[in-house]
């Protein structure tokens, strides 16, 4: 590293004890950044990164709300404003109890220079609570919604903040929590959220953005080195949002998906799995992914859901959460002998793990550029809703594919002109910051 990336990283982590996802994000990030630094000293003397590691703004409040018993809960709620160069802040929101700043933060990191790369205008943030859906009923979810966002309300608008899905908000909490903000501002601001219903302001392909997204980044890359999907064996972890449409795309293209996981186990079906039973298990009912052994009682079911990677595949989709595969994992796919790993989760890998798959030559796409085509898809509905507009799914569809091979392009020729021909992760690292630094460069120091 040069000595100013050094500082800047040895500053944040003496300024944000504790944070380790968040420490690990911006150690990614800068790492690949000094040759952008040897050329350019404009940045440093304008002290870029110093600004680019510290939020713009963050709130941390109390979420209190009666369970069905009747007792009173309190969790804590979150929302990192981070940067605001490019546009209003965007991002998740994410309900999970491990959620804490490190998490929150290390998300909204990611999602700066993520944002960027979409060509969108739009800035970086991220938010969530401790609160664990799991288990919960309807009516205990819809109030803490309403708890959470009768305090969000006052720091989010279309043109402020628009927080969206991750782990564990889907379309349920979004309907509950755009249902609390028009109530408390007595304004119908459609793009205050985005993965909102069909109906009432939602657009065609969200649900399925993320998944898709990551395929055809996949493919881009693929077609780029000659290579196909067609007979291509994957394994996806996770079951979520991201992983079901990974999977139903993928198998579209002539892949076979033959193992998905839940954070309770992983499941291996040699006749690759039958998606529309796990989307009844996991979107219809909210079950575990071990029910599909009830149909299937051939397919084999694990509890060590992290020893999925140990599976014999050409493609491995990460797509459940953080830091799910770490070296280990790493090398058993390699002695396995798979061709590409697409981050759809945010930093599913581990340092190590990153580093042993670039050193063995798999093809990588981290998940800045491969899981982009979520939020990219939220700018569009962002769009619609300026326009009071509704496009068809093939219009969306269509864009979405664009993004996605304009991100693969894009990383790999500024990889390429740094002298990192290959290497996507820096390509999308430097791509990213480019565009926020010379945003920050204009509007002066703020
Ligand atoms: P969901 O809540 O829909 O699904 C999450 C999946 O991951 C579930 O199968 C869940 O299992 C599993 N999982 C979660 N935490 C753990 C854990 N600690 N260990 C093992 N498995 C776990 O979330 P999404 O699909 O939306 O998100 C998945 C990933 O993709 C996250 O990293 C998210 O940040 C990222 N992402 C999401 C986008 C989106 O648009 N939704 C956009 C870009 C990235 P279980 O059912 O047991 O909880
Ligand atoms: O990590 C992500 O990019 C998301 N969870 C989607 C964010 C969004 O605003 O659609």
């Amino acid at each position: 590293m040069s000595n100013y990336t050094e500082r800047v990283l040895k500053m944040v982590k003496d300024r944000n004890p504790g944070e380790v996802e968040f420490h690990q994000a911006v150690e990614e990030v800068l790492e690949s950044l000094n040759p952008v630094f040897e050329k350019h000293p404009e940045y440093e003397e304008n002290g870029i990164l110093e600004r680019l590691v510290e939020p713009e703004r963050q709130i941390i409040f109390r979420v209190p709300w009666v369970d069905d018993q009747g007792q009173t809960q309190v969790n804590r709620g979150f929302r990192i404003e981070f940067n605001s160069a490019l546009g209003p802040y965007k991002g998740g929101l994410r309900f999970h109890p491990s959620v804490y700043t490190g998490i929150v933060k290390f998300l909204g990191f990611e999602q700066i220079f993520k944002n960027a790369l979409t060509g969108r205008p739009i800035g970086g943030g991220k938010g969530g609570s401790d609160f664990d859906p799991k288990g919960k009923s309807d009516q205990e979810v819809m109030r803490f919604c309403q708890s959470f966002m009768t305090e969000l309300a006052r720091h989010i608008g279309d043109k402020t903040d628009v927080p969206a899905g991750d782990i564990g908000v889907g379309g349920r909490e979004i309907g509950y929590l755009f249902g609390q903000y028009k109530r408390i501002k007595n304004r119908y601001e459609a793009g205050v959220l985005t993965g909102k219903g069909l109906d009432w302001g939602g657009s065609l392909v969200r649900t399925e953005a993320t998944g898709y997204g990551l395929v055809y980044i996949l493919e881009e890359m693929l077609k780029e080195n000659d290579l196909s999907l067609n007979d291509k064996k994957v394994v996806i972890s996770g079951s979520g949002n991201v992983a079901i449409y990974a999977n139903e795309k993928v198998t579209q293209l002539g892949a076979k998906v033959v193992a998905m996981s839940d954070s309770s186990g992983y499941l291996y079906d040699e006749t690759g799995i039958d998606l529309e039973l796990i989307k009844e298990i996991k979107e219809v009912n909210r079950g575990r992914i071990k029910e599909y052994l009830e149909e299937y009682p051939e397919a084999e079911y694990s509890e060590d859901y992290s020893d999925i990677w140990s599976i014999d595949c050409d493609i491995a989709l990460p797509c459940a959460t953080q830091n799910e595969m770490d070296a280990v994992g790493a090398q058993k796919l390699i002695d396995n002998g798979v061709i590409a790993i697409g981050e759809g989760a945010n930093m599913p890998l581990t340092s190590d793990a990153v580093k042993l798959v670039k050193d063995n030559g798999v093809f990588f796409i981290p998940g800045k550029a491969a899981n982009a085509g979520g939020v990219a898809t939220s700018a569009i509905e962002m769009t619609q809703n300026a326009m009071f507009d509704e496009w068809t799914f093939d219009k969306v569809d269509q864009e979405l594919q664009k993004i996605m091979v304009n991100i693969y392009k894009n990383a790999s020729k500024v990889a390429a002109k740094y002298g990192l021909k290959g290497d996507l992760a820096a390509g999308a690292n430097i791509a990213g910051f480019l565009k926020v630094a010379n945003a920050m460069l204009d509007q002066g120091v703020v």
